[in-house]
């Protein structure tokens, strides 16, 4: 800037002076010449011209400032100091904040999650959602806040400190990220993936599970929000009509008792969870705290109570980390105990889980093969959470036995074991449906439980599908569909249960882990006969069994219904390999097969009181005849792999880390890929 500038104004006069210290004042006097030399020679110049008093003055003025300018350091040395540190801390903390809340949720797991304070939630939606830190899926209270921090500080001392803080504030925030897994899936030290002998001395391991690398949600989209809309409608009816008890009768507008263990409720513990229905789950969670009481003078099957309750408990502790469901678990894995104290070691099919007595049904002695060979799963997961052996031993040691037993026929199993001689019974009749079934799902799902090592599993599964192959499968006449028959004493029928569509998704995940490829073009093959199966029907939903045409008859279709066989019970094994196909092979027509089940269950399933029912009549749409009931693994099952199939997310549930039970219930694998 100019002191003065007296070019307009005549010759300048001697008493002023003028400093030229930038290019636009040169142009101002004519010309821009801003060369050293030029403004050295200027400068020179005009000091020459000023009068000695002047030079004094001036030169007096520069001492005065430089004293000035040295006493002054000292005292602001101090105050520069703590403002320059200040400003770095205010700048360190604004950045860190947002950089430790992006690394970590501030929505932590805590050991107690009963006691925990309501967080965040994701909203359902479908916009992709703003990138947000992880946030845990599942109910809130079973969450709770990172502490709030003041990261200001005021002094050195105090900002050293807040540095260590930080660096330790990371180091925990690290570690309880790292045992944070799959949208909201905990995994506590006691939950660990280590087979139960490892777990019990070395609780303190992560698995890989919990290290697994945290994702931006992957948003609902809406065909998933119409199995939210779903699962809301039957869980009113529920509410409304039946709540704590076994089952919805939606029509009547009541409900119907099993074993009077709230089983509808248990069994849709994980599906809220994994729906992300907060409200609903809360509520539930209240009922299994306060009204779920297994001290009662009541019979219950082994199986079904084993696949349902002690399976949803388990699960439902592994996904949330609320101890609320361990406890629960023990409490009727222990009670179920006395099924085994049989002379075979090979469980009677009931117990009374008050008396702590066990018998098999009135009028046998024998089980159903499938029944004691699909209960290995839970019992070995609740040995490996609670370090007492003694559930694992007794399952292991049918497993065993089986493996031993002759009576098979290249791999396929009766369907009667006898708990006294523990020798199949009714031999000849092999099926891969009722009675049968989830022995064959079993052996292929321990082997993967137990992370691929115990090979009598494998060994037995792999002789089994070549079993199925040999024997139980044929082709239908028009479509030329491959179906999966029975063998009665030497004959085959072309009877196939809808139970039986358990097995294309069932092969996908052998496949998947490793086994022989021909097993998922078998699986490819077969899930296309099940949709069929719906396909075919005039409501487009399944019947409980059909019989395939082997001949071709003008008129007929592959699939053949007969009276007694047409009603459909709202199972899921069809969507299930549904699900586990589209995982598999990310082929969309597995979606669109879905969608189809789905929108003919509203159609012909709905009640509109709240509610889904069964009915007796898949080839009448104008009325399919309800029977009024909704089975528990409608929501268990049915919708759970509904909403999972519609995913494009494979880690929810990630099939490399979780085995779903027989009754959709996951696991953890010990093991994970
Ligand atoms: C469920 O309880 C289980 O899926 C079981 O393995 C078979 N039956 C029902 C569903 O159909």
């Amino acid at each position: 800037a100019a002191m003065y500038s007296g070019a307009a104004t005549g010759p300048p006069r001697r008493d002023f002076i003028s400093v030229t210290l930038g290019p636009e004042e040169a142009v101002g006097v004519g010309g821009y010449n801003n060369s050293k030399a030029w403004r050295r020679r200027s400068c020179w110049r005009k000091w020459k011209q000023l009068s000695r008093l002047q030079r004094s003055v001036i030169l007096f003025l520069f001492a005065f400032l430089a004293v000035c300018g040295v006493i002054s350091y000292t005292s602001m040395g101090e105050a520069w100091r703590s403002i320059t540190n200040k400003s770095l801390d205010d700048q360190r903390t604004e950045q860190e904040i947002p950089r430790l809340k992006l690394a970590n949720p501030a929505v932590l797991p805590a050991p107690q999650k009963a006691d925990a304070n309501p967080g965040d939630y994701p909203e359902l939606s479908l916009q992709k959602p703003p990138k947000l830190p992880h946030v845990r899926r599942g109910p809130s209270n079973l969450q709770i806040k990172a502490p709030q921090r003041d990261m200001r500080v005021k002094t050195r001392h105090d900002t050293m400190r807040a540095v260590e803080e930080l660096v330790e504030v990371d180091k925990v925030e690290k570690t309880e990220q790292s045992i944070i897994s799959w949208r909201g899936a905990v995994i506590e030290p006691d939950q660990s993936t280590e087979p139960p002998s490892k777990k019990i001395t070395e609780p303190e391991k992560p698995s890989s599970v919990e290290a697994e690398h945290q994702k931006d949600p992957v948003p609902i989209n809406e065909r998933q929000l119409a199995v939210i809309e779903a699962f809301r409608h039957a869980w009113k009816g529920y509410k409304d009509f039946a709540w704590g008890h076994d089952e919805l009768k939606p029509l009547s507008k009541s409900y119907s008792e099993w074993f009077g263990l709230g089983l509808t409720l248990i069994d849709a513990l994980d599906t809220m969870w994994i729906l992300g229905l907060k409200e609903e789950f809360e509520e539930a969670r209240k009922w299994v705290a306060n009204d779920l009481v297994f001290d009662k003078n009541v019979d219950v099957n082994l199986f079904e109570s084993t696949i349902r309750i002690l399976g949803g408990l388990l699960s439902t502790y592994h996904l949330s980390g609320d101890s609320l469901f361990l406890e629960k678990a023990k409490d009727i894995g222990n009670r179920l105990m006395p099924a085994f104290k049989t002379p075979s070691k090979i469980p009677y099919s009931d117990v009374n889980i008050g008396r702590g007595t066990a018998h098999p049904p009135r009028w046998t002695s024998d089980s159903t093969v499938a029944e004691v060979t699909s209960i290995q799963l839970e019992f070995r997961e609740l040995s490996r959470l609670t370090g007492d052996e003694k559930f694992q031993k007794a399952v292991d040691e049918v497993m065993k036995h089986v493996h031993t037993l002759s009576g098979k026929n290249d791999g396929l199993v009766p369907m009667f074991i006898n708990t006294n001689s523990g020798q199949f019974t009714h031999l000849g009749v092999y099926t891969l449906g009722a009675r049968a079934d989830s022995y064959y799902e079993y052996l292929l799902k321990q082997w993967i439980q137990g992370g691929k090592k115990e090979n009598e599993l494998l060994e037995d599964y792999m002789k089994a599908i070549e079993g199925v192959k040999k024997h139980l499968l044929q082709r239908s006449e028009p479509k030329r569909l491959t179906f999966v028959g029975e063998l009665a004493h030497g004959h085959f029928s072309a009877k196939m249960d809808h139970l039986v569509c358990f097995l294309p998704g069932t092969l996908a995940l052998g496949a998947h882990n490793g086994l022989a490829a021909d097993h998922m073009i078998l699986a490819e093959t077969l899930i296309e006969t099940c949709y069929q199966m719906y396909a075919q029907v005039e409501t487009g939903l399944s019947p409980e069994i059909v019989h395939f045409n082997l001949h071709a008859q003008k008129g007929h279709k592959d699939v053949e219904i007969k009276p007694a066989d047409r009603h459909n019970l709202l199972r899921p094994e069809t969507v299930e390999s549904l699900f586990y196909m589209y995982r598999f092979t990310g082929d969309k027509k597995y979606q669109d097969w879905g969608w189809e089940i789905l929108q003919n269950f509203n159609r012909y399933t709905r009640v509109p009181t709240g509610g889904y029912t069964s009915i007796n009549n898949v080839q009448n749409p104008s009325n399919p005849e309800p029977r009024d009931k909704m089975e528990s693994f409608f929501l268990g099952e049915t919708l759970k792999y509904m909403f999972l199939l519609f995913s494009d997310d494979i880690d929810l549930i990630n099939l490399d880390k979780y085995i779903f039970n027989t009754e959709a219930h996951p696991l953890p694998i010990w093991v994970p890929a």
